[in-house]
């Protein structure tokens, strides 16, 4: 699974019944829905599997890897931001499996519409870490999207994308292809009136688009309990006349199995779904955000033990696949991988003042003109 990949699946209804009906199970709200009977789930916390995997060995191991690969760039980033070699940067640690987990479920041309959170998610559908990296130094030209790769850049604006997601699906169908849409957000996202504009659309018009959730508990500092008096995001998708379903987001198989079967019902017609990933944010909001001044050591703890990569390890480790030798190794590639784009970045010419403000327009506007002038006054004064 190198490639954006997928497969048939039995259809999302299958995991509905169980996973829409409501619970007013209190552990569960408190611990944003995991840990109840109703989530979808393949792989438990402590390595046993539920049921046949829809992977082989060798896939299960691809995915192990992508996601140390996933968080070596987020433990690199986070210490380059502190050595102020980056602008501010939202940690995804503890949903690597989330996020990897929904990529490796797509085609090569689906469309894929994130957060300022999805970096994993945009790598492993093919957005080189390279112009991730540089664009988190500040240079815009890294959300400059390569050529032929469907993968917005990433949305800053709480839900927003969702609607590009769903007009982007709209057209994949109007011109009769069988390119799918998946946006992903936050818990934080669904109660933005954008969330509902493009839900509603998205079932009114049968748009293919996959509404990917990452339940991480907190929008900033303002946990789950408080963001909605629903019991879950899944069931919201009732409301709008479509399929939804609750899956455990730090077990990399139940998401992929999950948006497979979304993206497998969208592609055949079937309009959008909506999966509600539940997962934990470990880090802070961004390094900017200072979580020990609203949660607590041990839902850290709690968390920690779900690690989405101690999970997947747990799981091979059963089955004799998993060493520390092979682990060490993969560690080694990754940071050499992670340290090449960074030399890469850091190696790009600042871009000049007309490169940063002729980009918007064909023509520039006046305004523009005005600014880019002064600029250009101040630079050779
Ligand atoms: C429209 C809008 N409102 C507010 C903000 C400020 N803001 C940035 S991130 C965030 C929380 C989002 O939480 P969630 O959707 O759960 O995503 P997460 O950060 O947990 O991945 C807020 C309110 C914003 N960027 N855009
Ligand atoms: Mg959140």
């Amino acid at each position: 699974m190198t490639t954006r990949k997928s497969g048939l699946g039995r259809g999302l209804e299958a995991l509905i019944p169980s996973a829409n009906k409501p619970t007013t199970d209190l552990q569960n709200r408190q611990n944003h829905g995991n840990g109840g009977s109703r989530m979808f789930r393949l792989i438990e916390p402590d390595g046993t599997v539920n049921d046949r995997l829809p992977v082989t060995v060798d896939e299960m191991k691809a995915l192990y890897a992508d996601m140390v690969e996933a968080r070596t760039y987020d433990t690199k980033s986070m210490a380059m931001q502190r050595q102020g070699r980056l602008a501010t940067y939202a940690p995804f640690h503890g949903q690597e499996a989330a996020q990897v987990g929904a990529a490796a479920a797509l085609h090569d041309d689906d469309w894929v519409s994130g957060t300022y959170r999805d970096a994993a998610l945009n790598w492993r559908a093919g957005y080189p870490w390279e112009l991730l990296i540089l664009g988190r130094t500040g240079d815009e030209r890294g959300g400059q999207v390569p050529d032929g790769l469907n993968v917005l850049p990433p949305s800053i604006t709480v839900g927003g994308h969702m609607i590009h997601a769903v007009g982007l699906g709209w057209a994949e169908k109007l011109k009769g292809t069988d390119v799918v849409t998946l946006t992903s957000f936050g818990d934080g996202a669904t109660s933005e009136g954008d969330f509902h504009e493009a839900m509603n659309f998205a079932a009114v018009f049968q748009t293919p688009t996959v509404f990917f959730c990452q339940n991480n508990g907190y929008a900033i500092s303002l946990p789950f309990e408080e963001q909605t008096k629903a019991d879950s995001i899944a069931v919201k998708a009732e409301g709008y006349g479509m399929p939804g379903v609750q899956v455990d987001g730090n077990d990399v198989l139940a998401v992929l199995q999950a948006v497979r079967e979304a993206t497998a019902l969208a592609r055949s017609g079937g309009g959008p779904s909506l999966i509600e990933a539940v997962t934990y944010r470990m880090g802070p909001h961004t390094t900017a955000d200072d979580p020990a001044r609203y949660r607590q050591e041990d839902q850290d703890n709690f968390w920690g033990d779900r690690d989405p990569i101690l999970r997947v390890r747990r799981l091979l480790e059963k089955q004799g696949e998993w060493t520390q030798e092979w682990h060490d190794s993969l560690e080694r590639e990754a940071s050499a991988t992670i340290e090449a784009a960074v030399e890469w970045a850091e190696s790009v010419p600042e871009p000049t003042v007309e490169e940063m403000m002729g980009r918007m327009f064909e023509t520039i506007t006046p305004p523009l003109r005005e600014q880019l002038d002064q600029a250009k006054g101040e630079q050779d004064a």
